[in-house]
This record gives C-alpha cells, sequence and structure tokens, in this order.
C-alpha cells in the first residue's frame, strides 16, 4: 500500500513538473502588485496567489511601472445613438453554432491547465492562433494578420487585425489562461466558464464575422482586432504587455470590448433573479458602456445590468489605464458568476450555451455597428 501512495505521488509529482524552468519564480522572488491606483505592495508568487483565493483583485506591476503614465487620454468618440447595421447583423446572428463553440470548449478545456508559466498554457495558445488562422484562411480575407505577441513568459497572446478604412481600432478581448488556485503549476484548470468561455465567444462571432463580405474585402471603415490576452489570472500581465505598446505606439482605440465568464447562469436563476448580461460600471467608460447595452438590447433576448468589481478585475483594466475606452461585460452580477472558477470543477457541463450564444449575438453586433460607425 505504501510503495503504491509512493508511486502515486510520483506521478503526481511528475505531472506538476509542467513549469517551463526558465521561467519559475523562486519562493522568494518579489512581485509589485498595484491594488488601486497608486496603491502598491511587494509580494511573493505564493502571496499573490493568496491575495486571488481571497477575491482580492491586483495588477502585476512588476514589469510594466509605466503604463499608463503621462497618458494623452483621448476624449472617447461619441458611439451611435442607433443601430445601423441591422439588415447586415441579423442575416449573420443565424449562423452563430453553439455546437462549434461547445467542440472548441471541448478542446480548450482538455489541456491540462492553460496556465501561463506551463506548456499546456503555451500549447493552448498555439491552438487559439491556429483556429484563428485557419478561419481568416477559409474566408480568404484580405490583408488579415493573426499572430502571437510573445512575452517574458511562456505562454503568447494572440492578436488577429483585419484593416480598415482608418487606424482608428475596435478591439474584443478575451483571456486564454487558466489557473487552478491550489495548485497554480501543475494543477488540472479546465476553465470552461473562466475564461475558456470568452476565447469561444469571441472565436464564435469571428467565424459568423468573416461570411461578411464587406469585412472580408476591407470595405469597412475601422480597424477591427481579436486580442485573447495570456497570464490574466496573475494580474493583467498579457493585457499590460500589449497596451503598454499600444500607448507608446500611439495606437488609435476607439473602442475595446472585454468579456469574461460568459456562460454560467445558473446563480442567477437559483437566486430567483433574471437571466441577463452585466456590465461593470467601474474602470470602464461610460459613453461605450451605454453604447454595448444598446447593442444588447437590439440583438438579444436578454436584458442588462449593472455590477462593479472593483480595480483590476479583468483585462479591461489594462485598456482603461492605457487610456483607452473600454467596456467589460459579463454572463452575470458578481454575486451569481460561477462558484468554480479557477478550481478543477470549472467544466463544459456548467456552461449554458444559450447564454454563449447571447454574447455571441452581443459581440456580433457591436463588431459590425462599430466596423462601419463614424467615429
Ligand atoms: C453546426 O455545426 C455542426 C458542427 O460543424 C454541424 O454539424 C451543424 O450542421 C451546424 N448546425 C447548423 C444549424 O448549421
Ligand atoms: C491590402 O493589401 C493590398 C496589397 O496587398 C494593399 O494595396 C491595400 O492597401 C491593403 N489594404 C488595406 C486596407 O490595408
Ligand atoms: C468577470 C471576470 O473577471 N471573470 C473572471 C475571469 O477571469 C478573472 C481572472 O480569474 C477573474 O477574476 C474573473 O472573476
Amino acid at each position: 500500500m505504501r510503495t503504491v501512495l509512493l508511486f502515486i505521488s510520483a506521478v503526481a509529482l511528475s505531472s506538476a513538473l509542467v513549469i517551463d524552468k526558465r521561467y519559475a519564480a523562486s519562493a522568494t522572488q518579489l512581485y509589485t502588485i498595484e491594488l488601486e491606483p497608486g496603491v502598491t505592495r511587494k509580494v511573493t508568487e505564493d502571496e499573490k496567489w493568496k491575495l486571488k483565493a481571497a477575491s482580492v483583485h491586483f495588477m502585476d506591476i512588476t514589469d510594466f511601472p509605466d503604463l499608463g503614465k503621462d497618458v494623452q487620454r483621448r476624449a472617447a468618440p461619441v458611439y451611435p445613438s442607433s443601430m445601423s447595421q441591422t439588415t447586415a447583423v441579423n442575416a449573420l446572428i443565424p449562423k452563430l453554432n453553439m455546437t462549434i463553440a461547445k467542440s472548441n470548449l471541448e478542446t480548450l478545456t482538455a489541456f491540462n491547465n492553460r496556465y501561463y508559466k506551463a506548456l499546456t498554457g503555451r500549447d493552448s495558445s498555439v491552438w487559439i492562433l491556429k483556429q484563428v488562422q485557419t478561419l481568416v484562411a477559409n474566408a480568404g480575407v484580405k490583408n488579415a494578420t493573426a499572430a502571437a505577441f510573445t512575452h517574458s513568459w511562456v505562454q503568447p497572446s494572440v492578436i488577429l487585425t483585419i484593416p480598415g478604412k482608418t487606424d482608428r481600432t475596435v478591439i474584443l478581448g478575451a483571456h486564454q489562461d487558466s489557473i487552478n488556485l491550489d495548485s497554480p503549476s501543475g494543477g488540472r484548470a479546465p476553465g470552461a466558464d473562466d475564461n475558456g468561455s470568452g476565447v469561444v465567444t469571441i472565436l464564435e462571432a469571428l467565424r459568423v464575422l468573416l461570411t461578411d463580405s464587406r469585412i472580408v474585402s476591407n470595405s469597412h471603415e475601422n480597424t477591427i482586432e481579436l486580442h485573447f490576452y495570456a497570464a490574466e489570472e496573475a494580474g493583467l500581465l498579457g493585457s499590460q504587455d500589449i497596451f503598454q505598446d499600444y500607448q507608446k505606439r500611439g495606437r488609435n482605440v476607439v473602442a475595446f470590448l472585454q468579456q469574461d465568464m460568459t456562460g454560467y447562469t445558473k446563480g442567477t436563476i437559483s437566486a430567483g433573479r433574471k437571466e441577463s448580461i452585466a456590465f461593470l460600471t467601474d474602470n470602464v467608460d461610460a459613453g461605450l458602456t451605454a453604447f454595448v447595452k444598446r447593442v444588447v438590447a437590439a440583438y438579444t433576448t436578454l436584458p442588462t445590468v449593472d455590477s462593479r468589481c472593483g480595480y483590476a478585475c479583468s483585462d479591461h483594466a489594462s485598456a482603461n489605464k492605457a487610456g483607452f475606452p473600454a467596456a467589460e461585460a459579463s454572463e452575470s452580477g458578481i454575486d451569481d458568476m460561477s462558484p468554480y472558477e479557477h478550481t478543477p470543477q470549472d467544466t463544459v457541463d456548467t456552461v449554458d450555451f444559450d447564454h454563449v450564444l447571447q454574447h455571441a449575438r452581443m459581440t456580433v453586433g457591436f463588431a459590425v455597428e462599430l466596423a462601419f460607425a463614424q467615429l
């Protein structure tokens, strides 16, 4: 019995050694985290995970101390007060197919975890990039670039750019990594809802968007980008790296919509509340958020609710800090969100694909309306 147990723990140990050693942190290495604008603390990696488990949100600004510094915040554009693409969007929405979204989510959750320092976290990123490249190639999109954005850790972010007539850029984002907070480096973290659901929502919206011949031929007004961020769970690392780069290059980002957790509805329903799409009201642009709510009213069958989650609770905080107008939409108000996030129980069977479909409808509406808007 004893030998068997030893054997099992040896197996567990070897499967935990999935960290690329170049990125392994020493137990005493200190990271600078920001808990509120200007409020920082130095912590070890272990202390980072303890704070996270206690639902304390932070940005790890160790490598990005200058994000948002001296930023020339441009006035956000005036977003459309009504929808002008209803014919096009209503033709696209019936093409959204949750069988494909579910199958993509099954593949994503099959990686042991999508931890940013793990080889499986790198492999899942490679898989996402391949999906995007295949969709773009199959649709014959002109001038699109789909590429890895590499960081100082092993998991790259993924960025797709479909240039329009102007450099004004509309971004749809989701984070691709997952984490098991009890065992970050090797623990099982399917991350179905958090936040595989956000990834498959925008992937399926992309597949359908690429059936709009105007977008395929680059005759839309504004440039469209899809971002799949690495290392969100470790303190918004991937999105900080990208938005620091965009800030330095003076990129003209006119709208950013982050979706983080788009498929868990049980919490809302069992609390006797109505299924809805929730919008954060803190660390976002109010005008853009109001516009996305109009998109929800026009193209989904759900009501919206307001929610708050404090500083740095997802990648919109990085865009906002860099001075770009950002909005964030999730499956429910903060109290009703998936209780399984960051655990091995965050699995595909807890995801309500009817709800994911509503997020995908919003995504298509948002992208097409803003692709053709004069901003
Ligand atoms: C959805 O996708 C699946 C898998 O590719 C396919 O078998 C099915 O026919 C599609 N459904 C519709 C309505 O297009
Ligand atoms: C697309 O690429 C072609 C040449 O490959 C170029 O002439 C055209 O200006 C590009 N269009 C955009 C919108 O970048
Ligand atoms: C809305 C939201 O942020 N959802 C989750 C997905 O990712 C981050 C990181 O885990 C979590 O903090 C969020 O709860």
